[in-house]
């Protein structure tokens, strides 16, 4: 079967309940073994907390699985040679019954399909500095499949004006969540406005139930600053930062590389820091986005 829905997701499913989905990109390619698995372990308690059923999803031998159980997880985070699954990988990985994560725009292809409707992550992909052409597959993706995506914004590795810039193209909403500012991953501020902030979960509900409603083919991006208690200040996140990207430059690291690349060496750079802000971010998008699909569970 090309698609395995976990029982437990599909029962909920079908009445309408509460799912967030959940990306594998960052257990195969954001941390390492044996963080990695416990990281995204932990995204799945804080979602069932808020009384929601995660999902993670990811390709197995071929087979795109949605609801990893903790034994594939466990599998999947030490498995060599996963394949990082974006649009385009997604035929590559089936036909030839690879492993496969999947990235944001995987995920949404994934949880559009099934029909789950609010998807957690760390950070989208978005235009890099100094690559102008290399504009993530997310954004593309956010412009044409209707999944609602909870996330801190963009890295500072990113060319964040540019990527803003691509998702007003793509015609994607870009919601701030009790912020009037696009936050930059690691930091609450990026000094660039979102299209709208709004300051409840009802209010997030509204506009994804008005999008379906519209019968509109978009991503919505509801983006959550990292706690104040976590936050790296940008001042000191942007030397690591401009290193990081200096280095990429210099060996020449382009293409789905670039990205687990710029993070590995931000995270090296950074000691534990970049880590900790990254890991408490993702616990925090994951209870948001289980919070908002709560909502829109019990709006019916
Ligand atoms: N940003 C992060 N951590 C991540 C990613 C992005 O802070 O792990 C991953 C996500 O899975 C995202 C992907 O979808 O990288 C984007 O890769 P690219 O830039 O190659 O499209
Ligand atoms: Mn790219």
């Amino acid at each position: 079967m090309l698609l395995n829905i976990h029982p437990e997701v599909e029962a909920v499913l079908e009445k309408g309940g509460p799912v967030v989905a959940l990306e594998s990109t960052l257990i195969t390619h954001g941390f390492s073994i044996p963080e990695n698995v416990e990281i995204a372990l932990s995204i799945e308690q804080v979602v069932r907390e808020q009384g929601a059923v995660p999902a993670t999803v990811a390709i197995l031998g071929g087979e795109i699985i949605v609801g990893l159980t903790p034994a594939q997880l466990e599998y999947l985070g030490t498995a060599k040679d996963v394949r990082k699954c974006s649009r385009r990988d997604f035929p590559i990985a089936v036909a030839r019954y690879e492993d496969g994560s999947t990235t944001v725009a995987g995920t949404m292809i994934v949880a559009h399909k099934v029909g789950i409707r609010v998807f957690a992550t760390g950070g989208i992909g978005g235009v890099h500095r100094g690559h102008w052409f290399d504009e993530s597959a997310d954004l593309l993706e956010l412009g044409q499949t209707p999944v609602a995506v909870v996330c801190a914004g963009a890295k500072a590795i990113l060319d964040l004006p540019s990527t803003l810039e691509v998702l007003e193209t793509q015609g994607v909403p870009v919601i701030g969540y009790q912020t009037d500012e696009f936050p930059a991953f690691y930091s609450r501020q990026s000094g660039l406005p979102v299209d709208l902030r709004v300051d409840s979960l009802a209010e997030i509900a509204d506009l994804i139930c008005a999008r379906e409603a519209l019968d509109l083919k978009m991503g919505l991006l509801v983006t959550v600053p990292i706690p104040v208690a976590d936050e790296w200040p940008a001042s000191e996140a942007q030397v690591v930062i401009d290193q990081a990207v200096a280095d990429a430059e210099h060996e020449g690291v382009v293409g789905k590389a670039l990205t687990p690349y710029l993070l590995e060496r931000v995270s090296e750079l950074s000691g534990e820091r970049s880590k900790k802000a990254n890991i408490a971010l993702l616990l925090n998008n994951a209870r948001v986005a289980a919070q908002i699909a709560c909502a829109l569970a019990s709006e019916k």
